[in-house]
């Protein structure tokens, strides 16, 4: 058979030359649906992205397809017991990613609680002259919340020791290997910190995880930082935690509708949102190029995956 993959969602252009140059690549957006159809029986990868939903109906459509090969390690879109049963593989890219995003994390805390973006606009606004900048609040030796302790998390974690910071979490497994403090609930972790970090995985399973009684555990002085996925969150709680200061701020690179932002969230010294951008730098998107192109390879040399999905 054909080396056949199919693009159906956007990839960096790096990744696309060298998938052409060594593959069939097409790319669907530039497909007409005849052409498409066309082509269903030849395709034996599909390549998506991190937001890229795929369910069972769109899996068995393609009768030949084998891997699906997802540029991002948020893979929650796409069903994967469904793949799992029709013995299709997913791959992901876990581990190249870890330290952008939570880079952003600590940048989004300090941008927050030091209220960064907010003092440029005072300066912007030409208010500087006769005045200072509002008193902010310290971000060394606070006590750091983690929701969600994966790789990311961990990682978080690590950048939070140079801080002097305190660290708890909450996970669906308590680590025995972690010297932070185990919170049983996501309440009880908010209740324990002043920054509440989301790094959980999307998904059904941590939908709204972040609700109205987490946000009013986290409190006024409270700063949620979000650079996992919009749903952890209940995004109308957070419009309404950030409109009547039940919390004192936050950090989001990312949302429930994206690219739509809620209106209350823009404009404010104490909200920084940043276009889901964890890990789009120079270097980790040429890696995680990278790493789809070594699993398709992987995949069609008739080798295992360099980075396959665990079973669902
Ligand atoms: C990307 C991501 O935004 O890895 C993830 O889960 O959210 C990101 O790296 C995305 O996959 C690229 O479209």
């Amino acid at each position: 058979m054909e080396n056949v993959i199919l693009q159906i969602a956007p990839v960096p252009m790096q990744l696309t030359q060298r998938l052409h140059q060594h593959f069939t690549l097409f790319n669907a957006a530039q497909l007409t649906t005849e052409q498409q159809i066309e082509l269903i029986p030849r395709v034996r990868v599909l390549l998506i992205n991190g937001e890229t939903p795929l369910d069972d109906t769109t899996m068995a459509r393609y009768p030949n397809l084998q891997l699906i090969a997802v540029f991002g390690v948020g893979y929650e879109r796409v069903d994967a017991q469904a793949a799992y049963k029709r013995n299709i593989q997913i791959s992901n890219t876990p581990g190249v990613l870890t330290d952008d995003v939570a880079d952003l994390a600590f940048g989004l805390m300090l941008a927050c609680s030091r209220q960064i973006v907010g003092a440029q606009r005072f300066i912007e606004r030409g208010d500087w002259a006769g005045q200072s900048y509002r008193w902010t609040n310290k971000v060394s030796g606070s006590r750091l919340g983690i929701l969600g302790l994966g790789r990311i998390g961990r990682a978080i974690a690590r950048r939070a020791s140079a801080f002097d910071m305190s660290v708890s979490y909450h996970s669906r497994t308590q680590y025995a290997d972690f010297a932070g403090e185990y919170c049983a609930t996501p309440q009880a972790l908010a209740a324990h910190c002043d920054f509440l970090v989301v790094c959980a995985p999307g998904g059904d399973g941590s939908r709204d995880l972040v609700n109205a009684e987490v946000l009013q555990a986290l409190g006024p002085t409270g700063i949620l930082i979000n650079i996992a996925r919009g749903s952890v969150v209940d995004e109308a709680a957070l419009v309404n935690a950030i409109e009547h200061k039940l919390i004192a701020g936050a950090g989001l690179d990312v949302f429930c509708d994206e690219p739509h932002v809620p209106a209350t969230l823009l404009q404010r010294d104490n909200v920084v949102i940043t276009p889901h951008m964890g890990s789009a730098t120079e270097s980790t998107r040429r890696a995680m190029s990278e790493l789809v192109y070594e699993n398709i390879s992987a995949y069609f040399a008739g080798k295992p995956l360099l980075t396959a999905t665990e079973k669902p």
